[in-house]
């Protein structure tokens, strides 16, 4: 898929991925450090380098006392005293901010802000997608499944009871992942065994994008990441909605059919449709297939014509990704792309 493509999925050309233009208090203490880590690592190098330009340009004739050796020093106590104690103190003071920046990243997730409304998920990764278990919102128990496009509330960071931090817990379903949103939060691995943790809180009401940061196999480079940062009311609909089990559009007898047929082939075996008899846990959950935009990760914009590229044959679109393709007719594919499509 070509660049401008994806952008496309993206929705417009002006998405901005830039670790320099944080909205979130971990990316705004990374990006802090990243600048103080370069003044200092700069100052240093102006040092060096000036004081080696202006040797070379003042002696450039050779030694001014003609040709005579300078005078040479050996075991100084003060001059080696003197260039061990400077480096030392430069290397503690980065560690000092290095581990203030590690502390601000790292907030434990048991402990949320005060009066805030913490939101938590558990996201896990699969090749090549990413799976989110909504935990709980505010105190209240959530408990559903969804996949690819994690939704979260806009925050107010000035006023505590209308604060609404997003703590992630990150496992793996298989190989190492890593979950990347620039603007939001640094990288944190996922790991098989073991359960990592990350937070961020924004304002801004926009779409966030990111990108799976570890190399996990073929498909590495399509396992992209969506954070759609929703106004909280908003926040609180899309809840409702995806709470409730699959809309059943009976009435529709094209719809009815395609559940059928949909239901009468393995695909039940890897997906789910809360509410139906597919309750496959191996690939995305498809209740609210439609609510999302994009299918496949963020591949593909999510429309009647891409699904039924998709499941005519993932292959082509994601080669070597683990979805047959299962040489449907195609009126079966017809039938369930009918179904698929009334899935709000
Ligand atoms: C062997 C398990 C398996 C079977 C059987 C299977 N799928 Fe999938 N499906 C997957 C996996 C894994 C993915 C995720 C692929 C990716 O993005 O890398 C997927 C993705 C999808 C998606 C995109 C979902 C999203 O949110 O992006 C749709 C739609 C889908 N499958 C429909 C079907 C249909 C319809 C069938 C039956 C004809 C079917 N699948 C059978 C494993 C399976
Ligand atoms: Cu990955």
């Amino acid at each position: 898929m070509s660049f401008a493509s994806l952008l496309a999925v993206s929705g417009g050309p002006a998405q901005n991925l830039s670790i320099f233009d944080p909205v979130s208090p971990p990316a705004e203490s990374i990006r802090d450090l990243a600048f103080l880590i370069f003044a200092i690592t700069g100052l240093i190098f102006l040092i060096v380098e000036g004081i080696l330009l202006y040797s070379v340009f003042r002696f450039r004739h050779g030694p001014p006392n003609g040709g005579a050796e300078p005078p040479q020093v050996y075991g100084s106590t003060p001059i080696e005293i003197a260039w061990t104690a400077a480096p030392a103190l430069i290397v503690f003071v980065m560690t000092l901010v290095i581990t203030r920046t590690l502390w601000e990243v790292n907030v434990d997730p048991k402990t949320p802000p005060t009066d805030s409304k913490p939101l938590r998920v558990t996201v896990i990764g699969h090749q090549w997608w990413w799976e989110y278990v909504y935990e709980s919102y505010d105190g209240e128990k959530l408990g559903f499944i969804t996949a690819n496009e994690l939704h979260v509330p806009a925050s107010n960071l000035k006023v505590a009871s209308e604060r609404r931090p997003v703590y992630l817990t990150l496992q793996s379903a298989d190989v190492c992942h890593s979950f990347w949103v620039p603007r939001l939060a640094g990288k944190m691995d996922l790991i098989p065994g073991r359960t990592n943790s990350l937070w961020f809180e924004t304002g801004h009401k926009e779409l966030f994008l990111g990108q799976c940061a570890e190399f996990c196999g073929t498909q590495h480079a399509k396992m992209l990441l969506r954070v759609n940062v929703d106004a909280p009311d908003d926040f609180a609909r899309w809840l409702l909605e995806q709470q409730k089990p699959a809309i059943d559009d009976a009435k529709d007898p094209k719809v009815a059919e395609g559940k059928k047929t949909f239901l009468a082939h393995s695909c039940v075996n890897c997906h789910r449709v809360r509410g139906t008899s597919a309750v496959g846990s191996y690939g995305p959950d498809l209740t609210h297939l439609m609510s999302r935009k994009t299918l496949a990760s963020g591949i593909l914009p999510n429309s009647r014509d891409n699904l039924r590229k998709w499941i005519a044959d993932p292959q082509v679109v994601k080669p070597g990704c683990l979805m047959p393709a299962f040489g449907l007719s195609a009126e079966n594919l017809e039938r369930i792309v009918d179904y698929l499509a009334s899935l709000r």
